[in-house]
């Protein structure tokens, strides 16, 4: 009966080795670490051979014949690396040449980091580790290091037997969120091009991998959701040609046995002012070249109100004349194909693809819509429509009548003692009217985009799930404005939350448990979050105020800033008008004021929402109907006001870990954004994170070309030296006693003893795991990560081992 054995290993379902009983899957397992073989034994002593005689016997000897096998495999040298045994620890044995984890060098210093990453790169070894984090180094050409191969290799693999990889961090996080049957995070962080989403979609591929998606489709269409979205939300910047303008956190849903079930995705803080404009030497969000190019392939512009001929005006960024380039480009209509393909893999109907196009080409054309100013005797400043053929185009596709599309955007109304009045648009305000309108379409048909793939991509809520945080790179341009300060604030939250995590819990943790542990000096940039997110001081509020104002102007804000912020990383630069310089954790940038406050009030005339909401094409009426879904969570809102949400989260006893993001609000649809927000905060608070860091080695996006000094600047500001320091002298994982002992009592107990959760039992237990170097506090035992490693290891293994043996007698016993 090998039902009790299921149990006591927790072992999820088997069948499918059951099948596959064969001698070469136990050879496998057996081979995979020497070191388990007397563990194996124990268990089968306990376990096995007691309620199985007979056959048991003769498996006994065969096993035993195995093992034999397994020893002349591994002394010939099947394992590459040398396994020493340090003081009980086990730990690869770093050469100078060939040290691939920062945290196990001798001397800890900054530029022998960067000479050895350096040294590393140029042998294509672009990942290395410090402790268990992931440093990847962006090679800026294709690398074999992803095929089939290197899938299988990184799979349950010990931490030491291979080289770095990103596919090692996913099997960490996978094999994690098993063990321990708790959700996990990935958070990527880097600055702009340093290969962050590159990162996320190799993730991606492992971890659809690794939870073995039992249809086919179900990975296919989990794949390609990072592709349609990335279409939508990335575009060309000066800096990166695929460059993410929005945040995006990927959550791959698992069932407790680890089987991949669905995914969901959360996006955070769309850069929507690309639509109507982009700075020097940059482009529109991807997809609209793409159907620009696509459609004028299949012969259908004419169809969407597009001419060849002549593009929209939104795609012609005024310095880079794209024009006739557009349609011809190849890249271009591929990309058209690939990302229809994706909407139909994914589930979205052809109405709603072609909605989806309605929709972009509707912005496409309003951004054409041009108005002249009409003065009259009575009215000064009064706007028309001076290409009435191209506002039909538009209000046609979003299914509006053109005359009140035309009063919309011309005039808007005021009321005025209970009464109201229509007040006519000067020029300049009826194309801000447009723009806005363009704007607002865009992100809401993006957040559109995003929830109609969770509700095509998920499953019941009840199981677990891998998160993984790729948002937008620190950016700093020659001319920085509000979307930089934005994209830049979230980085500095994503800085603090690893400080949190790497630096200021675990220390906390040895005082609490009276632990004596060195404390390890890091750069907190707490004062900077303050200097941003405090209320009612802080930058974010006093924009919030100065928008109020409708006399405020860029200059009457940057003054404000100046006599406000009392910081010294805030500075104002002679010679710059409206120029405020920040010291962020990651450099210094210049930031200016113009346009800071109508980017902030980003309001959408009402005129406009009414307007919108009669259209014919229900995409577009839900656009503008709220809310975009129906999400019930309770937010625990620290305070709100019209576009900012504050949002406070607890991290653990005592301790509350102030991650505020703003989130902009219109109207009340962004409301699922913030509920989305704040899934995603509170999950990456809760969960086990995992970091991977993305390193540039140049600015020039060359392949080969490793300039050290910009690296030292990425390790210093990332702190990867005390990162090393603390992973080498601290504790990275603390267990309360009874949960350690839940998990690894099988290491060293009977299996079918029941061990008390006490401090003797998690010493007997580690001693006979024959590691060293860990410490028991009043409540936790404290591991280094490759203590645990080795633990997790130890268990996988053996329970590994059971479901082998356990089949192959199912295949010998018939
Ligand atoms: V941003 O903050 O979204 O502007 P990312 O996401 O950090 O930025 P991205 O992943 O887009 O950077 O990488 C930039 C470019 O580097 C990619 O377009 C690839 O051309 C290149 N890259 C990055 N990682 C790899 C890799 N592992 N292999 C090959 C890579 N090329
Ligand atoms: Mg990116």
């Amino acid at each position: 009966d090998l039902h009790p054995m299921r149990a006591l290993f927790k072992i999820p379902r088997s069948d499918d080795l059951t099948v596959k009983s064969t001698k070469t899957y136990l050879i496998e397992c057996l081979i995979k670490d020497f070191e388990l073989r007397p563990n194996v034994l124990d268990l089968l002593e306990h376990v096995f051979i007691r309620q199985i005689t007979g056959r048991a016997k003769i498996l006994q000897k065969q096993l035993m014949e195995l093992i034999d096998l397994n020893q002349q495999i591994v002394i010939a040298g099947k394992h590459e690396r040398i396994h020493t045994k340090k003081g009980g620890q086990i730990m690869s044995s770093p050469t100078h040449d060939e040290v691939d984890d920062l945290a196990t060098l001798e001397v800890l210093d900054e530029v022998m980091d960067s000479i050895l990453l350096q040294r590393r790169y140029s042998k294509d070894q672009i990942y290395t580790y410090v402790g268990d984090i992931l440093i990847a180094v962006n090679p800026f050409h294709k690398m074999e290091l992803y095929g089939p191969q290197y899938t299988k290799m990184y799979i349950g693999a010990k931490r030491t037997a291979y080289p770095p990889h990103i596919f090692a961090v996913a099997d960490v996080a996978y094999q994690s969120m098993v063990s321990y049957n708790a959700d996990q995070c990935i958070v990527i962080s880097g600055e702009s091009g340093a290969g962050k989403t590159e990162s996320a979609h190799l993730l991606v591929q492992q971890l659809t991998v690794l939870g073995k998606a039992n249809n086919r489709s179900l990975q296919e269409k989990i794949l390609l959701v990072n592709n349609l979205v990335e279409a939508f939300g990335n575009a060309c910047t000066a800096i990166n040609n695929n460059s993410s303008r929005f945040g995006k956190y990927l959550e791959i849903n698992f069932t407790c046995g680890g089987t991949v079930v669905g995914a969901k995705i959360s996006e955070y803080l769309l850069e929507k002012s690309r639509v109507i404009h982009q700075a020097i030497g940059e482009k529109n969000f991807h997809i609209f070249y793409y159907i620009y190019a696509g459609l004028a392939e299949r012969k259908k512009l004419a169809h969407y109100k597009l001419s060849d001929s002549k593009p929209p005006k939104y795609l012609l960024n005024e310095h880079i004349r794209l024009g006739p380039d557009i349609v011809n480009n190849t890249f271009y209509k591929e990309q058209y194909d690939v990302v229809e393909q994706c909407f139909k893999v994914i589930g979205f109907t052809l109405e709603e693809l072609g909605s989806v196009y309605s929709t972009l080409a509707a912005i496409l054309n309003s951004g054409d819509i041009d108005f002249s100013s009409v003065t009259s005797e009575h009215q000064t400043d009064k706007s028309n429509i001076s290409n009435i053929a191209v506002l039909e185009n538009a209000a046609s596709l979003l299914c509006i009548r053109p005359d009140e599309l035309q009063e919309a955007l011309t005039s808007h109304c005021v009321v005025a003692r209970g009464e109201t009045i229509v007040r006519p648009n000067t020029v300049e305000k009826a194309m801000e009217v447009r723009d806005a309108m363009g704007k607002a379409l865009y992100g809401r048909l993006f957040s559109w985009i995003v929830n109609r793939i969770n509700t095509l991509l998920r499953e019941d809520d009840n199981g677990l799930n891998i998160g993984i945080l790729d948002i937008f790179g620190f950016e700093n341009f020659k001319r920085n404005s509000f979307e930089q300060l934005c994209i830049n604030i979230a980085n500095e939250q994503i800085q603090f939350y690893f400080n949190q995590h790497i630096f200021a819990w675990e220390q906390d943790e040895y005082v609490n448990e009276e632990v004596d542990a060195r404390v390890i000096e890091y750069e907190d940039n707490r004062p900077l979050l303050d200097l941003f997110l405090q209320k009612p001081m802080g930058m974010l509020s006093l924009l919030d105020e100065e928008s109020r104002f409708p006399q405020a102007t860029d200059q009457t804000l940057v003054e404000k800033f100046e006599d406000n912020l009392k910081s010294k990383n805030f500075w104002r630069p002679k010679r710059v008008d409206l120029g405020f310089g920040i010291h962020h954790y990651a450099g210094k940038v210049i930031y200016n004021t113009a346009g800071f406050l109508s980017k902030n009030r980003d309001t959408l005339p009402a005129d406009i929402v009414l307007l919108l909401r009669s259209s014919e094409n229900s995409l577009i009426r839900k656009l503008v109907t709220h809310p975009l879904t129906k999400t019930g969570k309770n937010a625990s809102l620290l305070a709100t006001n019209r576009k900012r949400v504050f949002l406070m989260i607890n991290g653990g006893k005592n301790k509350s870990a102030i991650i505020l993001f703003s989130v902009e609000l219109f109207f009340s649809v962004s409301a699922p954004q913030q509920y989305s927000l704040m899934d995603l905060l509170s999950k990456m608070v809760a969960g086990q994170p995992h970091f991977v860091r993305c390193i540039k080695p140049n600015n020039d996006r060359q392949a080969n070309k490793f300039d050290r000094e910009k690296v030292l600047v990425q390790l210093r500001y990332t702190g990867v030296l005390e990162t090393a320091k603390i992973r080498r002298q601290g504790y990275s994982h603390r267990i309360l006693y009874a949960n350690f002992v839940n998990r690894y009592y099988m290491l060293a107990f009977p299996v079918h003893e029941e061990p008390l959760g006490s401090p003797e039992t998690c010493a007997a237990i580690l001693v006979k795991a024959k590691l060293e170097n860990w410490v028991l506090g009043k409540t936790k035992v404290f591991l280094k990560y490759y203590h645990v490693e080795h633990l997790n290891l130890m268990v996988r293994q053996t329970t590994d081992s059971i479901v082998l043996v356990q089949a192959y007698v199912r295949g010998w016993l018939g």
